[in-house]
């Protein structure tokens, strides 16, 4: 129902277009609206991805294909929330004890241009992460084709040195657990080769920096993708910051769609121009909708 509404509303800013142009950006709409994200998950058992994604997300698990056991297939999760799906993709490979030179590598050749982006959850009492490193090495850096953007989590910071001194009231690391993640951060970044703004120090059980982590994704996730990832949050998660980066990029996402629509049609000049001068109110009305299909 509610998407309904918001289907008329743009309808109504539509009723000048000619016919045939008015089903065809509906259409896109419709898809922009219902585009499935698929985000990766990344990291060896026991570093909190299951109790990350149950403390991000609300929506109901949808059943999957049962999964045979041993299979070296990665496991998706679809959750659905109203009309919505998000679909989680566990990627194995990463902590198993022997990895046969380049087994991963045709996978992965697959799996990541099927994914919007990357969570790879590192736990924050690990030592080293020789054994990341290595998968990056010879996984991901191979990979010919545009990488999924991959953000670096790691979790379960309050187990930082000296963990009594975690406040757990206060979900906040004392001065000393504070200064020993910023040196994590930093070796983590060095061992791995990559910047610090990609990794992000987080405690699901302590409630640290989840807000944090959540606007780190969503401005790495593509445009298409982050309207449709806002329903699948906690109520919590969705902070003022998250809806309207998600409603600018919705809005921009259909001023694309619109140009490309106006481009393909066989319009007179004059037609053309006056679509186009349109455009921008069409946008307008989209974004000011964004709550009935999102909201
Ligand atoms: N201390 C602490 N424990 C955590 C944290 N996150 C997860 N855990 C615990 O770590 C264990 C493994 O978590 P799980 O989500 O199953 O890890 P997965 O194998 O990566 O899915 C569970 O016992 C969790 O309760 C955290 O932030 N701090
Ligand atoms: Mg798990």
């Amino acid at each position: 129902m509610k998407h309904l509404s918001g289907y008329a509303i743009i309808r109504r800013h539509l009723r000048r277009y000619p016919r045939s142009l008015r089903q065809h950006l509906l259409k896109e709409l419709n898809q922009l609206v219902t585009y499935e994200p698929v985000i990766g998950l990344m990291g060896k058992t026991g570093v909190g991805k299951s109790s990350l994604c149950n403390a991000l997300f609300r929506s109901e698990v949808c059943a999957v294909n049962a999964v045979e056991a041993c299979t070296r297939q990665p496991q998706r999760v679809r959750l659905r929330f109203g009309n919505h799906y998000l679909t989680l993709v566990d990627l194995p490979g990463v902590g198993e004890s022997i990895i046969r030179d380049g087994e991963y590598r045709e996978l992965y050749q697959t799996l990541l241009p099927q994914l919007d982006m990357v969570l790879w959850v590192l736990k924050a009492d690990d030592r080293a992460f020789s054994v990341e490193e290595q998968f990056y090495q010879d996984v991901f850096a191979p990979y010919s084709g545009s990488l999924p953007s991959v953000l670096w989590v790691i979790n379960q910071v309050d187990k930082t040195e000296p963990a009594e001194q975690w406040n757990w009231s206060s979900s906040q690391p004392s001065a000393l657990q504070a200064e020993r993640i910023a040196q994590k951060l930093q070796s983590v970044a060095r061992q791995l080769g990559i910047t610090e703004t990609d990794i992000l120090p987080v405690s699901v059980r302590g409630r640290y920096r989840l807000s944090r982590l959540v606007e780190s994704m969503i401005t790495r996730l593509p445009k298409q993708a982050r309207s449709p990832f806002v329903p699948h949050l906690h109520k919590r998660y969705r902070t003022e910051m998250i809806v309207s980066t998600a409603s600018g990029s919705f809005g921009d996402a259909v001023v694309d769609v619109i140009n490309k629509v106006i481009e393909l049609a066989p319009l007179p000049h004059m037609a053309r121009t006056v679509l186009q001068a349109a455009t921008h109110s069409v946008a307008r009305a989209a974004r000011s909708v964004w709550s009935f299909f999102f909201g």
